[in-house]
């Protein structure tokens, strides 16, 4: 039996990552923040199905001790680092602690596994913003990276670790660079979840108005159920590399929001309002991946297009 340790198992994706590996007969162990096991029905209400079928262990990522003896009692075969502050706009408001957070979280984990676990496998959820301003879509493994926010800079960073650990020390380590992906599980605060969760409070008669910034901006959204899918299969193949995922397709806010109403029968222009609060900068150029060596080498290819994954909201 194979033994996964998760970091991030509560979010939207160690969820579903969790799942895809009990399914397929690991022993799996979740990484969590000792406040989450305090107040595990509301912290932990993405995994509350699976809690006995994993192995909570509290540490945090800015505690390089902490993370050094997890993995030195658990010795995972498999590590999936999912942990992160991961809302783009808050590391406009707060550098230091996601700039922080992010890199040296990675850069314990990585440290750790060298000493204490060098034959564990490493997979790190990097992100589309590491390329951020782009010259040319879509983009791919060998496109310029080009940062536009600390959140950015701080998954760029530790993808230049996860490389280093990979090369210097011969670490199995591997970077997955996700563009958006989403769900039901997704936080409240991400978009695609507070428009298809306000417009159903407006069905509801619960709300009357949903306030957006910029309708024009354009994402690649994919469904997170596959990009787990695309996580795993990393760890399995033969050679560690890193891989873009992503569908290759953009749709702007504005589409999203369209369809989402109107699969509750309303018109988004009766209730959308423009806050300027929620406004980021126009992309010239948008974020769009090219997914054609993940799919070439592991077989792998997105299942859902947008119209579906909105459905199941
Ligand atoms: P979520 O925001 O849903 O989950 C983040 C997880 O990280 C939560 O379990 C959270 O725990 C945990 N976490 C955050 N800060 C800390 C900390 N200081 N110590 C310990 N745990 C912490 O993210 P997703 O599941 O959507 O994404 C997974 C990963 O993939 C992230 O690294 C994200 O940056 C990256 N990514 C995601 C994309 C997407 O579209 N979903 C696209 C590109 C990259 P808690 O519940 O306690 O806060
Ligand atoms: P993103 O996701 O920043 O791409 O990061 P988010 O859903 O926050 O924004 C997507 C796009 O929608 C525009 N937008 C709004 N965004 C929010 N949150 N709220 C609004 O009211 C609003 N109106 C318009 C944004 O400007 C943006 O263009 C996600 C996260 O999962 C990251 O962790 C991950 O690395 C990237 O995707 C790839």
């Amino acid at each position: 039996m194979k033994r996964a340790l998760i970091t991030g198992i509560s979010g939207q994706d160690g969820s579903y990552l969790a799942e895809l590996l009990i399914a397929r007969d690991y022993e799996v162990h979740g990484l969590v923040r000792r406040d989450s096991i305090e107040d595990s029905s509301r912290r932990l209400s993405n995994i509350n199905h699976l809690k006995e079928d994993i192995t909570f262990h509290a540490a945090a990522l800015d505690n390089e001790l902490s993370l050094y003896k997890v993995i030195a009692k658990v010795q995972p075969d498999e590590c999936y680092h999912l942990a992160a502050s991961s809302f783009v706009s808050y590391s406009f408001e707060d550098e230091y602690s996601i700039l922080t957070t992010n890199f040296n979280g990675t850069h314990f984990l990585l440290a750790s596994l060298k000493e204490a676990s060098p034959d564990c496998r490493f997979f790190f959820a990097g992100s589309s913003e590491m390329f951020g301003t782009v010259e040319a879509a879509p983009q791919d493994e060998a496109t310029p990276f080009n940062p536009r926010s600390i959140y950015g800079i701080s998954k760029l960073a530790s993808h230049h670790l996860v490389r280093n650990y990979r090369t210097q020390y011969g670490l199995f380590a591997c970077t997955g660079i996700l563009y958006n992906h989403e769900s039901p599980r997704r936080d409240f605060k991400f978009v695609t979840r507070k428009i298809t969760s306000q417009a159903a409070r407006i069905k509801l008669g619960l709300a009357d108005k949903l306030y957006l910034g910029n309708l024009a901006a354009l994402r690649d959204w994919g469904y997170a159920p596959d990009y787990v899918q695309a996580i795993w299969q990393i760890l399995q193949h033969h050679t560690p590399d890193d891989y873009v995922i992503a569908t290759g397709v953009n749709h702007s806010v504005e589409e999203f929001v369209t369809c989402a109403f109107s699969y509750l029968g309303l018109n988004y222009r009766d209730y959308v309002e423009i806050d300027p609060r929620f406004y980021r900068q126009a992309e010239d150029i948008p974020l769009c991946g090219n997914a054609t060596k993940i799919r070439n080498a592991l077989g792998w290819q997105p299942t859902k297009p947008l119209e579906d994954i909105i459905a199941e909201w």
